[in-house]
């Protein structure tokens, strides 16, 4: 016999049985079935009551609300927490529905930045030159008079000294910002014995603003040290680079230079990446675009570092870097590169 049907022993138990399982699952919410399980339950409830009650019934009622009313107890404590869970799952599924994300929605697009166009053009010809076994070398910003001018040459008096080109340190009348990396080389070679293959690319500053120039502007420079060292060496050394950099059918020339940390001294001229060679207005005409200056190091400068010049010949090399980008992408005024434009600087 079911309990249900036991239940009509006793019309009060009844009453409660099926007043309970109607709320019971009436309820919507947990609130309400909170409510539901103090009103059947609770300790005010009915059958709290009839149950304390006992002992003051009849003798032969006893045992049937005893027996039947704790069955109904334990009925109704399993419908509540079936019920709870059911209400639970329900409010699960209800706030998976709400807070469903759909992952196919495309996703938010976000600006994806790059390197500057001058660090993409350095590491371009670091690529290339340590290709053909050159070694990176890097030195200080702030540098001595002695290692920018005096080893390199350039005795007092000289115009690179003076100091309408030079950023003096205010209080150090021996310390400025490097005018040009060469110094990076001659610290090298007080450390290093020849056969020496080295750049030394970085910032430089000189005071200087026009379309052309900038304060601070990037080089890469290079030297070659070691035993034989011609200026066919020198030549052959920057005809590769400049194809690698401009394209195989680039032609170079040398003309005559001066430097007065090389001697003899060039300056080296592409055939215009334009026209060819024909002449146009970006070569004005010439068929030749000037792309960097280079010369046999001189014997002077060997001194200064303690290297046997009857032993030993080098051929050094300079770029300007921005004026490298520049050609490559045909740009007219370096000051664009600092301007910090990103409809610039995002198109490269
Ligand atoms: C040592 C000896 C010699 C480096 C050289 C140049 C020629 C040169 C300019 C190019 C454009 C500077 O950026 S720029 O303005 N540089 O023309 N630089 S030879 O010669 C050296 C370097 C180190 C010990």
């Amino acid at each position: 016999m079911s309990l249900e049907q036991e239940l009509n022993q006793h019309a009060g138990l009844k009453a409660i049985f099926d007043a309970a399982m109607v709320d019971i699952e009436k309820a919507g919410r947990p609130d309400e079935l909170e409510a539901a399980r103090v009103k059947y339950l609770g300790r005010k409830s009915e059958l709290s009551l009839l149950l304390r009650s006992i002992p003051e019934l009849p003798q032969e009622e006893r045992p049937v609300v005893g027996k039947l009313g704790n069955q109904l107890r334990a009925h109704l404590e399993q419908s509540l927490a079936d019920r709870r869970q059911e209400l639970e799952g329900g409010e699960l599924e209800a706030r998976l529905a709400a807070e469903r994300v759909d992952i196919t929605l495309p996703g938010q697009p976000f600006p994806q930045g790059h390197l500057h166009l001058i660090t993409q053009t350095m590491w371009e010809i670091e690529d290339i030159f340590t290709g053909l076994g050159y070694r990176i070398a890097e030195g200080p910003e702030v540098e001595t008079d002695y290692y920018n001018f005096t080893a390199l040459n350039t005795p007092e008096g000289h115009p690179a000294r003076s100091e309408h080109d030079t950023f003096f340190i205010e209080g150090h009348p021996d310390l400025l910002l490097r005018t040009q990396t060469s110094p990076v080389q001659v610290r090298v070679m007080e450390k290093e014995e020849p056969p020496i293959y080295i750049i030394s690319p970085g910032k430089v500053y000189r005071r200087d603003s026009d379309a052309t120039h900038t304060p601070m502007f990037q080089q890469v420079e290079g030297l070659a040290v070691d035993r034989n060292v011609t200026m066919a060496d020198l030549k052959g050394t920057l005809e590769t680079f400049t194809k690698a950099m401009f394209g195989a059918q680039r032609e170079i020339r040398m003309r005559p230079h001066f430097f007065p940390f090389t001697e003899p001294s060039v300056e080296i001229d592409v055939s215009c990446l334009i026209c060819g060679g024909s002449g146009c207005r970006a070569c004005k005409n010439s068929g030749w675009l000037e792309i960097l200056g280079a010369g046999m190091v001189d014997p002077n400068v060997f001194d200064f570092v303690d290297y046997d010049v009857d032993e030993v010949q080098g051929f050094a090399f300079g770029m300007g870097v921005e004026r490298i980008a520049m050609l490559k992408h045909r740009m007219t005024d370096i000051r664009m590169f600092y301007d910090n434009d990103l409809r610039l600087l995002g198109q490269f």
